[in-house]
């Protein structure tokens, strides 16, 4: 058993205001585009000529457009990816955009993508890859630390408001290979300093990666969990090794509880708040490969992620890259704006104001629980169509319920289950087959602490 101590010291964790602010931000895009786009590869080699680097028909306002088509309201940019070459004139390599055609060598493409997303009030996060097959200094320790540290400094000093920093535990060199051992600390230091509301993700201690680049989630993801995730290296063990195709649809089976009363039991490590975000991409590939737009995902597809991931106590962060010309092609932007008409569906179809509560609500539309839990019944004055219900917990009051139950009245009065979930957090999203009902009854049945919750009662669409 769990000692009652444990259980008290994980309700009493909550996460930092940039935590609680990025969590906010639900659904948000990667933008994979560079060298690999021209030269059709997921790594770059490094050292690929920069004469090589020709987007024609580039226009940022395009991909922010295409983004946000699809309820996505930040974007994450790969400025630098393993092969080296950066998307910005960085003054400590000459491996940049300024020494390729495009824009005749004074295009800066951070600056066009973080305007554009500032024109449309998307937020704008950047991807600097640790891991740089072209810079000389790599593997020497303190010297590839200046130099990483100085790109860092640019890119948080010149672009304005940065949401995340991504930092990618992804290495391929391999045994034979160089080994630089990173400076961690140095370089959150520089992100708090210049940046001090951005998250630093993944190798990073406010955001942890999911595990997996499939787009799986956790049938119960926690965000109150050991300490030990948070470690950087930790991370990088996990991460992606060899550019062989498979990684991006794997999904590892040992790690699929973090953060349940066992698994804190089994931990003499302190207790943080390191939540969840699952990062996957339209297609196969993270970068654009013309081969592959017949394999952009349905919206369908997506839309599942969608519900599992925000639904599930994550965030999504899905990648939409780019083509070699520029622009986010046809196939994609279809499925862009299909997903965010069914995302903006499912709220739409929330049928929870119109009904009667029991106990009543609070002013803000809430419900709380006690440390044993508790149960709210919302009722219609004639029956409806339901087949979900969305459950959200005031995560400022940390992460808190352990079992909920929902059920519907059935036309004799008796109460029949339709769905059950452990761990709630931000935000679970429970769908099950549409049933005729007056009255829905959701029951926390397990809790840490006390909570105050949200809920939402999806009507079923009529063709559906
Ligand atoms: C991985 C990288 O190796 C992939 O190329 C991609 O950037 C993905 C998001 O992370 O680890």
């Amino acid at each position: 058993m769990t000692s009652p101590d444990r259980i008290a010291e994980a309700s009493a964790v909550r996460p930092s205001p940039r935590q609680l602010a990025w969590q906010q931000l639900e659904f948000y895009g990667f933008i994979h585009f560079g060298m690999n786009t021209m030269t059709d590869r997921e790594w770059g080699l490094g050292h690929e000529d920069p004469a090589l680097f020709y987007p024609a028909r580039l226009d940022a306002d395009q991909w922010v457009e295409s983004l946000a088509s699809a309820g996505i309201r930040g974007l994450i940019l790969t400025c630098k990816h393993h092969d080296g070459f950066c998307l910005w004139p960085s003054a400590a390599t000459r491996h940049s955009v300024a020494a390729s055609p495009w824009r005749d060598g004074r295009g800066d493409l951070v600056a066009e993508v973080s305007a554009a997303c500032a024109r449309r009030g998307m937020q704008f996060g950047v991807y600097l890859s640790p891991w740089d097959r072209t810079e000389p200094s790599y593997g020497t320790g303190a010297g590839y630390d200046d130099f990483f540290v100085a790109q860092l400094r640019e890119l948080l000093s010149n672009y304005g408001p940065v949401f995340s920093v991504w930092f990618d535990g992804a290495n391929g060199e391999g045994a034979g290979g160089k080994k630089q051992y990173y400076d961690w600390d140095r370089y959150f230091a520089v992100v708090r300093e210049l940046q001090p509301d951005a998250v630093i993700s993944v190798c990073g201690p406010d955001v942890r990666w999911c595990g997996n680049e499939a787009g799986h989630t956790r049938p119960n993801e926690w965000s109150v969990v050991p300490a030990s995730l948070r470690d950087a290296e930790r991370t990088a063990s996990n991460s992606q090794k060899a550019d062989d195709g498979k990684f991006s649809r794997l999904v590892r089976s040992d790690e699929q509880d973090l953060g349940s009363r066992a698994a804190i039991a089994a931990s003499n490590d302190a207790l943080v708040w390191y939540p969840a975000e699952v990062n996957t991409s339209i297609r196969p590939g993270w970068f654009h490969h013309a081969r592959e737009d017949a394999e952009v995902r349905s919206a369908g597809e997506l839309f599942d992620i969608y519900r599992g991931s925000v639904g599930g106590n994550a965030t999504f962060l899905l990648n939409v890259p780019p083509d070699r010309s520029g622009l986010v092609s046809a196939p994609d932007r279809v499925v862009l704006s299909q997903l965010g008409q069914r995302i903006a569906d499912l709220y739409a179809a929330d049928i929870a104001s119109e009904a009667s509560a029991s106990p009543s609500l609070n002013e803000a539309g809430t419900w709380t629980i006690d440390a044993t839990g508790g149960r709210l019944v919302l009722s219609w004055p004639e029956p409806r169509r339901i087949d979900g219900v969305i459950a959200d917990e005031d995560i400022t009051l940390g992460q808190q319920v352990e079992r909920l139950l929902v059920e519907v009245r059935t036309a004799d009065g008796r109460w029949l289950p339709v769905a059950e979930c452990g761990s709630v957090g931000y935000r679970r999203i429970l769908s099950f087959a549409a049933v005729e009902s007056d009255a829905v009854r959701l029951s926390v049945t397990a809790a840490r602490g006390p909570a105050r919750l949200r809920s939402r009662v999806i009507e079923a669409a009529t063709n559906g």
